[in-house]
């Protein structure tokens, strides 16, 4: 039986064999991880920790925040505030950028995160999740880090991941090095090497989307999903199944997991928004880990890691998964 590689080895390990992340980077994956257990303990608690519900607040994106919401992203402040590895922090619900306070020591990371993502499924009991990702700080931050210092295109990323709080409470992380997923032992408290290289299949006969919006879609996204519905008989070949949970941890996973194509596309209920998820904390994080999984992610035209951001709450339409599907989807956009 081989000795169980924790995530403090496997981190220590892509610090020291292949210089890949310098110290103040594996401490800042190891203290998010730790937050990560720690909201992993209150989500697992549900209605006995009285923390299911609305808190009757709205956030920067005018979604009513669920006490989960607020108790996540507080868990995340307050265990990256003291490290000495950060400069700010960025969150789905916070309105603008949160700086290290001046009595602890400043670092050169930025963080930015979706405290819990899919927060409509909390109350039902189904998988949730926490999307982070890490920049570096850029050099001249004369006056001090800003907004503005942020808006890096998701190709600057230094580590991404996410943590889901499913039947396994899991991180999912890359550094640049593959993508490797780590379980959490609750017996031990430590997050344990499950898979490594995880490779996302080139086709797949599975696709994510909410289908509620058919008849919003734009032509190109309609035209692929018509043809998937369309199955053997149709021009793919092959009968397709669909998922949708609604949580994009949870549709990622299974794609990083078995393979498969999700879909969050424009729509022309908001025709002046681009889609309805966030590029800086859910689609460059989660685009980095699909590339790196040997999967595409694009916005329907381009890669979505060549977006350069000019708001750090920009929303983004999002086809992420098995590359030939996601190239299917891009070259209907394109011709
Ligand atoms: P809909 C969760 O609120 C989220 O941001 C993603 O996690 C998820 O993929 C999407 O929205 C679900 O959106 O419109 O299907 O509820």
């Amino acid at each position: 039986m081989s000795a169980k590689i924790s995530l403090t080895r496997y981190l220590v390990e892509q610090q020291r064999v292949d210089g890949r992340i310098p110290s103040d980077l594996r401490l800042l994956i190891e203290v998010v991880a730790r937050a990560c257990k720690a909201i992993s303990h209150s989500v697992e608690k549900g209605a006995l920790g009285g923390v299911l519900g609305s808190a009757d607040k709205e956030n920067v994106q005018g979604e009513v925040q669920k006490k989960l919401d607020i108790i996540a992203n507080e868990v995340l402040i307050e265990a990256n505030e003291w490290g000495g590895h950060l400069a700010a922090m960025a969150s789905e619900e916070m309105d603008t950028i949160h700086l290290v306070p001046n009595r602890y020591p400043q670092g050169e990371y930025l963080l930015l995160f979706d405290p819990l993502d899919g927060s409509s499924n909390i109350d039902v009991n189904v998988s949730i999740g926490t999307i982070f990702s890490v920049l570096k700080k850029p050099e001249a931050t004369n006056g001090g880090v800003s907004e503005a210092d942020f808006l890096q295109s998701g190709n600057k990323q230094v580590a991404a991941g996410y943590c889901i709080y499913g039947p396994q409470t899991t991180l999912v992380l890359t550094v640049g090095d593959g993508v490797a997923m780590f379980t959490l032992d609750r017996e031990q408290g430590s997050f344990v090497l499950t898979e490594e290289h995880v490779k996302i299949p080139a086709d797949t006969k599975e696709f994510a989307i909410n289908m509620s919006n058919m008849r919003h879609w734009d032509a190109p996204v309609k035209r692929y999903i018509d043809e998937c519905l369309a199955g053997k008989e149709g021009p793919r070949g092959k009968d397709f199944n669909m998922r949708w949970v609604a949580s994009m941890v949870a549709d990622v996973h299974r794609i990083l997991t078995r393979g498969g194509i999700f879909m969050y596309p424009w729509d022309k209920r908001e025709p002046d928004k681009p889609g309805k998820l966030r590029l800086m904390y859910e689609a460059n994080p989660m685009s980095w880990l699909v590339e790196q999984a040997g999967g595409a992610a694009t916005d329907g035209r381009q890669r979505i890691l060549d977006i350069q951001p000019g708001k750090l709450h920009q929303r983004v339409s999002v086809v992420l998964g098995s590359k030939n599907e996601v190239e299917r989807v891009t070259g209907y956009h394109l011709s």
